[in-house]
């Protein structure tokens, strides 16, 4: 529950003042009242509150890449590698383990801290978990942290991973529980919800975030921010993806999200989960340079730093890192 009254800000406007939460529950009259802010007074309160717990201009970096790919049994809208979309995408097997610590070492020399590998599929199966624990042991020797997405995991397949070091698990709810059905029908956001909740028994930092630009509304990405920002605890690292219509996808047609929104999204994000990691997730290559800029106003502290993310492309390095200087951010 938000503790809202009114206050005259210094432009003598009249604005809701919400405090932070009382016991970390936002509801989601609480949260749309921040979407409805005047942009400046948002960008202005999650500059806020990101100053009062992270360093200003600090930016983590994460690199990506897919260790398996396509052939999915899950029908997520938005996705390029389910089985039930015609995208054209080429399926392809578990990436040996040396192969993946070839890309390891590379972003490992790109400056990157963390290596995220990410699976297609429901669940992993036995053969595939054992070779990603093999290569988590292996990329944590190169001193970096570690994220895997492998789907819906059970607690024996949590404790494994976290017994070999496993830093972060992936695992997206989204969007809103209401518009969940709209966007997958294979599994329920309950399933996601449940693996979440082992992956914290085991003692894995969770990350889990979601997607804009899937024509939810701002109701929409009110109960996507509302869902994480009430877990106990919220997720430590929290990514925001920009839908990228992927052609052959039952979204490949959505209408682009104005991107005032995105900057929206990213602020309420970091007002309502003020210790948590906000990514700056999918759709960086396709934004200006000052939108991008102006996620980081928003209190966006991460993102996806390499040529590609899955099957798509991601924002130019030598790009990212002149954005940085421009910027006066300092990569993480
Ligand atoms: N199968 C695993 C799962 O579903 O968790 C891991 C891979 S899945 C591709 C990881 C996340 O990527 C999804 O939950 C979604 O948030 C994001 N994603 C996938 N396709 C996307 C797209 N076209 N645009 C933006 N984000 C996307
Ligand atoms: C996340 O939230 N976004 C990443 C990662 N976690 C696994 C994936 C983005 C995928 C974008 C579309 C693609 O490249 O297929
Ligand atoms: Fe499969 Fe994950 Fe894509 Fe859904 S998001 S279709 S579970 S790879």
């Amino acid at each position: 529950m938000t503790s809202e009254s009114s206050i005259t800000s210094p432009a003598g406007t009249i604005r809701p003042a919400l405090t932070e939460p009382d016991k970390s529950r936002w509801n989601i009259a609480g949260i749309e009242a921040l979407f409805a802010l005047p942009f400046l007074d948002l960008m202005f309160r999650a500059q806020e509150v990101h100053r009062a717990h992270f360093k200003a201009g600090e930016v983590q970096r994460s690199t990506l890449l897919s260790i398996k790919t396509g052939g999915c049994s899950e029908d997520c809208g938005y996705c390029s590698q389910s089985a039930h979309h015609h995208t054209g995408l080429p399926r392809e097997a578990l990436m040996p383990p040396d192969k993946v610590l070839e890309h390891a070492r590379a972003a490992k020399e790109s400056g990157s801290s963390r290596f995220c590998m990410g699976a297609a599929g429901r669940s992993p199966k036995e053969k595939d978990l054992a070779a990603v624990i093999e290569m988590v042991s292996e990329i944590k020797k190169l001193g970096l942290e570690t994220c895997v997405t492998l789907g819906m995991l059970d607690e024996e397949q949590a404790r494994r991973l976290a017994e070999a070091g496993l830093d972060y698990y992936n695992h997206n709810i989204d969007t809103a529980p209401e518009y969940y059905g709209e966007v997958v029908t294979t599994h329920t956001l309950q399933d996601r919800l449940d693996t979440i909740e082992k992956v914290r028994k085991a003692g894995i930092s969770v990350c889990s975030g979601g997607i804009v630009g899937m024509g939810e509304g701002q109701a929409g990405r009110a109960g996507l921010i509302a869902q994480l920002a009430n877990m106990e605890p919220p997720p430590e690292s929290v990514p925001i993806n920009k839908l990228i219509a992927f052609p052959g996808t039952p979204f490949a047609g959505s209408e682009s999200i104005d991107p005032f929104d995105f900057a929206r999204t990213i602020a309420v994000a970091r007002i309502t989960m003020p210790t948590s990691f906000v990514r700056l997730s999918a759709g960086r290559e396709q934004m200006s340079d000052e939108l991008q800029a102006l996620c980081f106003m928003a209190g966006a502290n991460s993102i996806f730093y390499g040529e590609r993310l899955l099957t798509t492309g991601n924002a130019d390095t030598d790009a990212d890192m002149r954005l940085f200087a421009r910027l006066g951010l300092v990569p993480i």
